[in-house]
């Protein structure tokens, strides 16, 4: 079975990918990195090479945002929001041309499994049709003023904006940025994750031909030689950052000399709370996909199971029979439910925190280490993990471990099981299972996180802001709120005799 994985895994590779070594994309020109070092992307269900891509520096980010001055000079401000309306759609007709070749690519490079990369698709190309939409309602006010006075605002794109993005939905997170930032009227350098360029690559091939050269910029490379100049570059005026919380605090400070406009979307330690009176069949569905839906890898995965003591002698032995019974393997099947992690060393950490939940006496009730099948041995595979008996005050239940590992709390009070909710640094989301409308509600005031999802979880539709409360992130993204964070006001106030 691993020789057949292994073969799938080679034919779709050189289906999809008609180069051995990608460039950069700079000014509508394919390049190589100034330094000519380049990195190497690997298929985390095989280890195999997929690709090579350059290691841009900061010398190709300087070059990357002269390009997308020049554009937004030369052409991009001028355009008018049907024109971007126009191109934006046509985007997204592209991307919807070739879905399943997207999707496939998606889960080679990433490891996900094929339906959860379809579904990253289709919510692609919809952000893209929202924003091209939106881009039309772009308005300014006009301020009530007793005096002799028009005041009235426009709001205007920043010109130049920077964004970097992760490795865990790669074409999904790019496409939350890309869509807005466009839309508002700016022009882009973006910096994907190391991890899983693939996808952006292929993006920009299929799309050179609709933006006029310049208006997307990409630079491939490491987080501290491209991802830190462009974060810190006097001409960018919009930095938009996903990512792990330690690289937003330094992207922060990075900012500050530059007074740049910052958007963070970071981690996140999720509580999903069941109630005494919820359904069991449904609360089972809905907490397994909050936690195990791309393998954990999530921001806002529900990381931690609060379980009221009244249901928990029930609820326990259904969860844990569904989990049990997730399909491991490989993810261009669509039978897979849960796929590798995306990297040798995200396995080796999240493999740390069970070690440390194990040294702490917890209870490992399900997984704890690779899944015992000697054909994934060669993939970076993690068996779904459920812990139990963990102290709440430790780094297991406290930090984002970004893979799929559950840890289970009981509680009886609404109070206790308020603070136990919102006792971590970050505020990402919660999740809410009951069917009484008034602890559904009420809870949902009383938790500290940007997104809250009552009877559902992971929903990603476009419209719906997302982001997070206190070191979850600052900015909000998907909606229309993100298009004018893309903006910036301009007051006109015009006196009359
Ligand atoms: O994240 P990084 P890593 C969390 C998750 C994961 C952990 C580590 O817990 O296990 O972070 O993952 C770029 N200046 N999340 O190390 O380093 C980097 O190249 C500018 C949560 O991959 O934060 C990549 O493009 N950029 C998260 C992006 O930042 C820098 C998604 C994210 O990488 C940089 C990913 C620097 N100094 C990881 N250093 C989420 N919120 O969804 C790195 N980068």
């Amino acid at each position: 079975r691993k020789q057949i994985i292994k073969q799938r895994h080679r034919e779709v590779a050189n289906d999809l990918l008609p180069y051995y070594t990608a460039q950069l994309y700079i000014g509508g020109n394919w390049v190589d990195s100034a330094s000519g070092q380049t990195l190497q992307t690997r298929d985390p269900t095989t280890g195999e090479v997929l690709a090579e891509v350059q290691a841009g520096n900061e010398a190709d980010i300087d070059r990357a945002v002269d390009a997308a001055w020049k554009a937004y000079d030369d052409c991009w401000a001028a355009y008018s929001t049907a024109d971007r309306q126009r191109i934006l759609t046509e985007i997204a007709d592209r991307i919807e041309t070739r879905k399943k070749e997207f999707a496939k690519l998606e889960s080679l490079d990433n490891g996900k499994p094929i339906t959860e990369s379809r579904d990253d698709i289709d919510l692609v190309i919809d952000h893209f049709r929202y924003f091209a939409g939106a881009a039309r309602f772009l308005e300014g006010k006009t301020i009530p003023t007793d005096s002799n006075n028009h005041i009235q605002t426009i709001k205007e794109p920043y010109g130049v904006v920077g964004q970097i993005t992760p490795w865990n939905f790669p074409l999904l997170m790019a496409s939350w940025k890309l869509a807005p930032a466009l839309a508002a009227g700016n022009t882009i350098v973006l910096k994907p994750a190391e991890q899983t360029p693939l996808s952006i690559i292929e993006f920009i091939r299929e799309t050179e031909d609709v933006l006029p050269p310049g208006v997307v910029n990409l630079i491939t490379g490491y987080g501290a030689e491209a991802g830190a100049p462009l974060v810190s570059h006097d001409d960018v005026r919009k930095i938009a950052f996903t990512g792990s919380t330690e690289v937003g605090h330094g992207v922060m400070k990075n900012t500050a000399n530059t007074i740049t406009d910052l958007t963070l979307e970071l981690g996140g330690k999720s509580p999903v709370i069941v109630f005494p009176d919820a359904d069991i069949e449904k609360a089972v569905t809905v907490t397994t996909k909050a936690l195990f839906f791309n393998a954990g890898e999530c921001c806002c995965a529900g990381t931690r199971l609060l379980i009221h003591e009244d249901i928990y002698d029930q609820f326990l032995p259904a969860y844990m029979e569904e989990v049990g019974s997730l399909t491991v393997g490989d993810p261009l099947l669509d039978e897979t439910e849960l796929g590798p992690k995306v990297s040798q060393a995200e396995l080796e950490r999240t493999m740390r925190y069970i070690g440390w939940a194990l040294e702490a006496d917890a209870e490992i009730l399900t997984g704890g280490g690779p899944p015992d099948d000697e054909a994934l041995t060669d993939g970076n595979f993690v068996a779904p993990t459920v812990i139990s008996d963990l102290d709440h005050e430790s780094r297991v239940a406290q930090e984002e471990i970004f893979g799929p590992v559950e840890a289970v709390f009981r509680w009886s009070s609404y109070d206790t099981m308020i603070e136990l909710a919102n006792d971590t640094q970050f505020g990402l989301a919660a999740g809410i299972i009951t069917d009484d409308l008034d602890s559904a509600y009420r809870t949902a005031r009383d938790i500290e996180a940007g997104n809250i999802w009552i009877n559902t979880y992971n929903e990603f539709q476009a419209g719906q802001p997302f982001g997070g409360y206190k070191q979850s992130g600052t900015g909000r993204e998907t909606a229309f709120e993100t298009l004018e964070e893309y903006t910036q006001t301009k007051s006109i106030n015009v006196g009359f005799e």
